[in-house]
């Protein structure tokens, strides 16, 4: 791979840097040295570690196999009973491995959110474990509930109902340890049902015979009295095995890189189940599929290595696989008709997960009612390197529910401006200023809106962060201001690596200040990136954080203004020369806390930190937009992520559904994919496909490689600039839509674009559909993602109705699968029966212009005759909308009658004032009515006797409604001007 990224450097620097051209031969030199052939002969996969590479991942790997292949274990951790503690909502005691007499503190706290959180960590530890993951990922400390009750309960158990309606239930037995959580009196989380758990204690180099690993496993059963032989046959063979794996606990190679590993061995593990749950969801990032596959082989398709979260830039990305990318959010859920249940894993370190499925019905659950096809149980097995057990377990019971807890522990997705949601257009490079005005100028000529323009690391000088290369960009802000004049907004890339240069200011601050990560030697870090030699500064340490915070404002930031925004790359970190492409886990961050402790939340600490920098830039300030490629749990408090390096290829954008749906589900909905492939140059008739795809998820950027052949929308020519332009349109005619489901988002935590289970929750045959999504719930859409396809399947959920979205035709949906034409200019997406979306149908230069323009209501009535939609307004750009300064409209068709109604409490606040008399209703149009109704009144809901009567058409409609086309269906029904104005309450009687 470091071949290929050297060709691809140095190939493009040839074109456009010298300078770098010259570090990528040192560099490269340096690395062909040091890694002697390895280069040669690498693949990707090579690069980076499997779980058999990863010694702490193996050795519970196979602790877990000894565990279940042998039926008379007994997990050895017990609670002390006379240990445990119920007060305020909170379960204490104390948990003992009566294999080597380790004492662990447990700790379960009843949370006020229908959840739970479990802690269990040394009583006596050698030295503090990592516990800081919490003070990044979450919001702040969840508190606990008081209404509980403690159930009368047999021996060796302990029982507890809490939860708002008093339906949450834990049972904690003792011996051996066990957790398990119910909803109605049904477990749907488990944890230690399998006899995983298995902590490593820290412990001193010599005094390994106490750490619990496979022979442990024969003590304890030999300590049962019910060893069998075949377990004393494989004894030498395991005593092999042991000495191997010792070689692993205290300093092991990757790559011929030495990992210390001063602590020896300190892994968690524990097996999490999900009783009656067939599908779960989440833990990205993987390039995989939504509804997760089983990790240990045997059944088809299924993996044979455990998925891994550890942040690594990993680019032309393998598909159909669970190796880590470059994002981690430890969160997942289980979904099935009736109920949800969710866990997040608090922990930064390296972690691993396995999961197979298993249909034997443990826990009884065929008796139970409601519960769809199968008593299938899905197991997880969880192990990080190092930290404590931190699980949150919420109880939902629906998936909204769920997503509403999980927002309220690590935060709710950050208002974006509107221009954030709006068409963004990147490159690798573009070349200087002149280039950056003929993109800007093309995109009028050809008549496609955009709003943002982004600079990679070449506009920099010398990969100097924050700095300009003043001969290719000789006045930065002459050039942004001439965007700005049009709405439009700059994005300049800020990596985390500086170069270490004494000339470099933001290097020799942070050298003097002493905020860079340390090596294990102690000295400061310094390893290769894009500016040869680097370092980078500490993001867990306040110091750095508030340090960098103050680089952003205008007078720091030369040749920024206030439409400049930022864009945080690289930050898993990507070390050129270090282990797997990041930071040697030895390394030394904030209060002596190895790096490996704390590896997944660098993306986040500084995306976090960029966030105050661009919050620090304006008093009062405006919303900071950042696009990070690193993320963690809580990273959507900071801005938006995409799915990194992808390729120019069909499985890409394919495989971006799945990736886009899972991020979403798990608490981060502001994500995109590179538009037309990163690596490669796609096809014209690919480009356009992904444009459509794109159109119609939260974030829309296209980007490219280097290398690749320019290709701005108006390359491709006619007929594909037309169909591209026509999807980019059709963005900024949903803006009002796009722009309300950020909203709710941000007070809900429900995804943006919703796998069809978030909107079926009941429909067993769309929980593992991928390739089709609702934007909110009101869209549903189906991107072409093959070549040459022209025509489409599509499900339908629900016994309800849908309409074209080009020619509004009806089609009833009752779980069926429908086939479609789906012609290079139409993206398949249909309008859900009982919506009501917000429109505009003026497309101007970007949404800047178009903040003012009235709507078009489309209401699409379900077979009930029914729709309901909101729409929400604010200025865009400010945190005024915190004191109530926004518009919340609520839509409702039902009895023969549409009304708009608030949904703020204060109707008349400043911004509303200030739109009341300009923003209006400009047409409305109906579809689903059986008849033509024969007359139409609008009325002021604080006037109903001053009716008005409207002008309408029923049926036949030659006007152009979608960009695309013009619809023929007959009962579509268009009032055209009604003289409504957004801000009042009104109805309109048929
Ligand atoms: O900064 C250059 C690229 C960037 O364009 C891309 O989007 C990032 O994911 N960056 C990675 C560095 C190197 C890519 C080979």
């Amino acid at each position: 791979m470091l071949k290929r990224m050297y060709f691809k450097r140095t190939r493009s620097n040839n074109r456009f840097n010298r300078y770098f051209y010259f570090v990528n031969i040192i560099f490269t030199f340096i690395v062909l040295i040091s890694l002697v052939i390895k280069v040669a002969s690498a693949v990707k996969r090579e690069d980076f570690k499997t779980c058999a590479d990863s010694s702490f991942c193996q050795r519970n790997r196979v602790y877990a196999d000894k565990v279940s292949s042998n039926s008379s274990f007994i997990s050895p951790y017990n609670l002390i009973e006379n240990s445990i503690n119920i007060k305020d909502g909170v379960l204490s005691g104390e948990i003992i491995n009566i294999e080597n007499n380790v004492h662990f503190i447990l700790e379960l706290n009843l949370l006020t959110t229908d959840s739970a959180r479990i802690r269990i960590n040394e009583k006596y530890p050698l030295k503090p474990r990592y516990e800081e993951v919490q003070n990044f990922a979450l919001v702040n400390e969840p508190s606990n509930t008081l209404i509980y009750t403690v159930l009368p309960s047999k021996d060796g158990l302990t029982s507890i109902s809490f939860g708002n309606e008093g339906k949450q239930k834990v049972i904690v037995y003792h011996s051996p340890f066990r957790v398990e959580f119910l909803f109605n009196d049904v477990p749907v989380v488990t944890l230690n049902d399998r006899g995983f758990f298995n902590f490593e204690h820290l412990r001193k180099k010599g005094d390994s015979s106490s750490f619990v690993d496979q022979s442990n496993v024969e003590n304890n059963v030999n300590l049962n009295k019910n060893k069998d032989e075949d377990n004393n046959n494989d004894k030498n063979d395991d005593g092999d095995k042991e000495e191997e794996e010792e070689k692993g606990l205290w300093e092991e190679t990757f790559n011929g890189k030495l990992d210390s590993k001063p602590n020896g061995p300190e892994s968690i593990g524990l097996d999490i189940s999900f009783p009656g749950f067939s599908h779960v969801y989440g833990i990205p990032e993987h390039a995989s599929t939504l509804s997760l596959k089983e990790t240990r082989g045997g059944s088809e398709g299924a993996y044979t290595e455990p998925y891994r979260l550890y942040n690594l830039d990993v680019f032309e990305y393998e598909l159909d696989n669970p190796m880590a990318l470059y994002g981690s959010i430890p969160f997942m859920m289980a979904h099935r008709k009736g109920a949800s249940a969710a866990i997040l894993w608090l922990n930064a370190a390296e972690t691993w997960i396995d999961i197979t499925k298993n249909k034997e019905d443990k826990h009884g659950l065929s008796g139970f009612l409601n519960f769809g096809k199968s008593t299938t149980t899905t197991n997880t097995h969880w192990v990080s390197e190092s930290g404590i057990i931190d699980i949150f377990i919420f109880l939902g019971p629906t998936t909204s529910d769920i997503h509403y807890q999980y927002g309220l522990l690590t935060g709710f997705t950050t208002m974006p401006q509107y221009f954030a949601i709006s068409y963004h257009q990147c490159r690798w490079n573009y070349l200087n200023q002149d280039d950056v005005l003929e993109v800007d100028e093309g995109f009028d000529k050809y008549d496609i809106p955009y709003d943002v323009i982004w600079l990679d690391i070449e506009h920099t000088d010398n990969k100097k962060y924050l700095t300009w290369d003043n001969a290719k960009f000789p006045d930065p802000i002459k050039m942004q201001n001439n965007i700005a004049l049009k709405g439009r907004k700059m994005v300049t890339i800020v990596d985390p690596h500086l170069k270490r240069d004494d000339d470099f200011i933001l290097y020799k601050e942070a050298l003097d200040l002493d905020l860079f990560i340390k090596g294990s030697d102690g000295q400061v870090y310094d390893a290769w990136c894009w500016p040869g030699s680097s370092s980078w500064p500490d993001f867990t340490n306040p110091k750095a954080c508030e340090w960098w915070s103050k680089k952003f404002t205008l007078d720091q930031y030369n040749g920024s203004t206030e439409s400049l925004f930022i864009w945080n790359d690289m930050n898993e970190p990507a070390v050129f020369s270090g282990p797997e492409i990041t930071f040697p886990k030895d390394i030394i961050q904030h209060d002596g806390w190895e790096h490996r402790d704390s590896h997944n939340i660098y993306g986040l600490s500084y995306h976090a930190a960029t966030f105050s920098g661009l919050m620090n830039r304006k008093n009062p300030p405006h919303r900071p937009f950042i696009l990070s490629r690193s993320f963690f749990a809580g990273s959507q408090r900071y801005g938006a992520i995409w799915t990194g390096d992808n390729m120019a290829k069909w499985d890409h954008l394919a495989a971006s559904l799945p990736m886009l749906l899972t991020i979403g589900i798990s608490g981060l909905p502001f994500s995109g994919a590179d538009v037309g492939g990163f690596f490669g140059n796609p096809e014209p008739e690919l480009l356009v496909r992904w444009y459509q795809a794109g159109a119609f998820q939260p974030f829309f950027r296209a980007h490219a490689h280097i290398d690749t052949k320019r290709r701005e929308p108006w390359i491709a020519g006619s007929p594909y600039t037309r169909y591209i332009r026509d999807a980019v349109r059709e963005r900024y005619a949903l803006l009002p839509l796009w722009y309300t489901l950020f909203y709710e988002t941000s007070i809900t935590g429900k995804p943006i674009i919703r796998p069809m289970f978030e909107v079926y929750p009941d429909e067993e045959e769309g929980f593992a559909i991928e390739d089709q999504y609702f934007v909110g719930d009101s869209l549903l859409v189906k991107p072409v993602v093959n070549q040459g396809q022209t025509s489409i399947e599509v499900y339908l959920s629900g016994d309800e109705l849908y309409y074209d979205y080009y020619n509004f035709q009806r089609i009833q949906g009752s779980n069926k699968v429908i086939k479609v034409d789906a012609p290079l200019n139409k993206i398949p997406v249909f309008i859900h029966g009982g919506s009501i979306i917000s429109r505009r149908q003026r497309i101007r230069r970007s949404s800047a212009g178009m903040r003012l323009d009235p709507f078009t209501l489309l209401v699409a009535l379900n077979k009930k005759g029914e729709a309901k939609g909101t729409l929400y307004l604010d200025d865009g750009e400010t945190y005024e909308f915190e004191k109530g300064n926004y518009v919340y409209r609520q839509f409702i068709f039902t009895s023969g009658k549409l009304t708009s109604k608030s949904l703020s409490s204060d109707n008349s606040n400043l911004y509303s004032q200030t739109i009341s008399s300009v923003l209006r209703v400009e047409r409305i149009i109906i579809i689903g009515l059986d008849k033509k109704p024969s007359k139409i009144f609008a009325y002021n809901n604080s006037n109903p006797s001053l009716k008005q009567e409207l002008e309408f058409k029923f049926g036949g409609i030659g006007t152009t409604i979608n960009s695309f086309t013009t619809p023929s269906s007959k009962d579509v029904l268009v009032i055209k001007n009604p003289k409504l104005f957004i801000t009042e309450d009104w109805t309109v009687q048929f």
